[in-house]
């Protein structure tokens, strides 16, 4: 069996041809020729979201809900009855969004009452940042913790997915070539031997064809 020189940065190896071909899907973060559509491109998602110590009705302890808001879309949790500390189950998956300065995660903590209004406990809003953060908001009665996670689009870094990320050579490759283009003549013996190791590392196709040159 062929053994492929290094995993797929970006999508995934399906290309019934060749095994160790990366092919990617078009989605609306991905392009075709899979770059990353727009900067700022990320998925997002929110969970472990919990309270301590609210204080929503006078004779009953608290029926929280959670709505979290970001750009157009909006979650909301299930109520969860006569509870001051509540631990809301959900995962929010906002899938594929576009950072923008403009744009805050928003949370809002209501007591649900009988009838259909809600009263508000609190609320805090924050710019999103990638990677894993956990945070908390202080009402006037009682806390609220939240966890989110921002993967940036494949190709974009930093914490507001708007860098791309350079894509360095596998390091067998970089050790031979002097450039992405290139290769040493000097070096051609050394090439000849990764060749004959080419099952190690899937060189053939690449060198085959700078060898004919
Ligand atoms: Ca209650
Ligand atoms: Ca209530």
């Amino acid at each position: 069996m062929k053994v492929c020189s290094e995993p797929c940065k970006i999508g995934r190896k399906s290309s019934a041809r060749d095994r160790c071909a990366c092919v990617c899907e078009s989605s609306r973060i991905i392009k075709s020729n899979c770059c990353p559509a727009e900067k700022g491109l990320a998925t997002l998602k929110v969970y472990n979201l919990r309270a301590k110590g609210l204080y929503g009705d006078v004779h009953t302890k608290t029926d929280g809900t959670v709505t979290v808001t970001y750009g157009t879309q909006i979650k909301r949790t299930e109520t969860i009855d006569n509870n001051d500390n509540p631990r809301w189950p959900e995962t929010f998956e906002f899938g594929p969004i576009k950072i923008r300065m403009a744009n805050k995660l928003n949370f809002k903590v209501y007591d649900a009452d009988s009838s259909w209004n809600s009263e508000l406990l609190g609320k805090c809003s924050f710019d999103l940042r990638s990677g894993v953060v956990r945070d908390a908001c202080v009402f006037k009665y009682g806390t609220f913790f939240f966890t989110y996670e921002v993967k940036c689009a494949p190709s974009l870094q930093g914490p507001q997915c708007n860098q791309h990320k350079s894509s360095p050579m596998a390091a067998p490759l970089a050790d031979i070539f002097s450039s992405r283009n290139g290769v040493l003549i000097k070096d051609i013996p050394r090439l000849e031997l990764a060749l004959n190791n080419s099952d190690k590392f899937n060189f053939k196709a690449t060198y085959g064809k700078l060898m004919m040159l």
